[in-house]
């Protein structure tokens, strides 16, 4: 099939679950079209001659106060699906990817063309942004207007039946992780460069909004290095992160705690580490627990919207609830400390995340693309 995806090209997870499923669709022969507006981190080179990237172009004009990135955006979906021959049209991230298609289907339809828009929500597109009042009226015709959703979890999926008036069927698709990739990688990982050999590495991954709590992960660590030698790795940016940088300088721990930035070596990292750490305050999937657990890694996580449909608790890690640092150290500490028991959860991690394989997952969109392209109607 020819498919058109559009989604936000940065580090986020909607981004990421997008150009994975776009390389992935490629490499099963499918003609993919990436609209956004600049090539997405995780299409490193378009290397694939069947991934194509046409970029939204948004003309400043002194005029506008914002400058209306939809309208760029449906002209240029009008255009690409128009000479590339679409088929279906896929949008990530309900705002504002699901009203600017449903704008081009409009006016394609006015050329007589027919295309189906399958919208995947991804979490704050509902829980955070899209249930603001400013927005819910827009969101909620959008997903209603859309021919197939789908959500990423059960939690999201029952989030957007509660906050929004919905008429459309929801189905869970759940995010994914190439387990095959990561066994390609092989190890070992160079971990010598970064910690002794008795040394624990901890990594906590996010984009460091409020919501990720990053502060509640260096009181983890905090709790941790008195009894376990150990290091924290954090991979990121955002808008906490200077404060948690000030914090951690002022307690000296600058030597133990390190700042990575934004990274493309995910799999490195996490090739290294020992525990994942991510005690949200939302999260409607958890895709860096899920990355995680598939290099091998227990999660320790809060139990906050769709992350206990990720991480189990007891097997792939722990959970407890939001802000419980005490319960979040306790188990950390435990598996940590015993060897034995760490060795047992890293091998449960890895099943669990075996559960969200690629090849599991790509065939649940694939049908649904052929089921809205069969089912539209003028
Ligand atoms: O908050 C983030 O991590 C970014 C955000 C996004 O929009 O990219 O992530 C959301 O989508 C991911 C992919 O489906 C999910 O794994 C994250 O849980 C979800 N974030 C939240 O719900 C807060």
């Amino acid at each position: 099939m020819n498919i058109a995806i559009v989604c936000y090209p940065t580090f986020g997870g909607s981004g990421v679950v997008a150009t994975e499923l776009g390389i992935a669709l490629a490499a099963r022969g499918h003609e993919i079209h990436f609209i956004t507006y600049h090539q997405p981190v995780r299409l490193e080179a378009l290397k694939n001659s069947n991934i194509h990237f046409h970029e939204v172009n948004v003309p400043d004009y002194p005029l506008f106060k914002y400058q209306p990135y939809e309208l760029a955006l449906s002209s240029r979906l009008v255009d690409v699906v128009k000479n590339s021959r679409i088929d279906v049209l896929h949008v990530h991230y309900a705002i504002p990817h699901a009203y600017a298609a449903y704008m081009a289907k409009k006016m394609l339809l006015d050329e007589g063309i027919l295309i189906p828009i399958v919208t995947t929500l991804h979490g704050t597109d509902i829980t955070l942004v899209g249930s603001h009042p400013f927005y819910r009226p827009a969101v909620t015709f959008s997903i209603n207007h859309s021919d197939r959703v789908t959500a990423v979890s059960e939690s999201l999926k029952q989030d957007t039946l509660r906050l929004f008036d919905i008429k459309t069927k929801i189905d869970v698709v759940p995010n994914f992780i190439d387990t095959d990739k990561i066994e390609r990688l092989g190890k070992p990982c160079e971990r010598d460069l970064l910690a002794q050999k008795d040394e624990k590495i901890l990594t906590h991954i996010s984009n460091f909004r409020p919501l990720k709590r990053i502060m509640d992960v260096i009181a983890v660590f905090e709790q941790i290095a008195p009894t376990i030698p150990c290091k924290l790795m954090m991979v990121g940016e955002g808008p906490e992160k200077l404060k948690a940088i000030e914090y951690v300088e002022s307690k000296g721990l600058d030597d133990r705690i390190l700042f990575l930035g934004n990274s493309n070596e995910i799999d490195k990292i996490l090739c290294y580490s020992d525990l994942f750490l991510l005690p949200s305050e939302k999260e409607s999937f958890g895709l860096s627990a899920l990355e995680a657990m598939a290099h091998g890694v227990p999660v320790i996580s809060s139990n906050a919207g769709g992350i206990s449909e990720v991480n189990k608790e007891g097997y792939s890690g722990y959970l407890a609830n939001i802000g419980d640092v005490e319960t979040l150290s306790a188990r950390a500490k435990e598996l940590l400390s015993d060897t034995q028991l760490h060795a047992r959860f890293k091998k449960q991690a890895k099943k669990q995340a075996s559960l969200f394989s690629l090849e599991k997952i790509i065939v649940k969109y694939e049908a649904i693309y052929s089921d809205a392209s069969a089912s539209i109607q003028f």
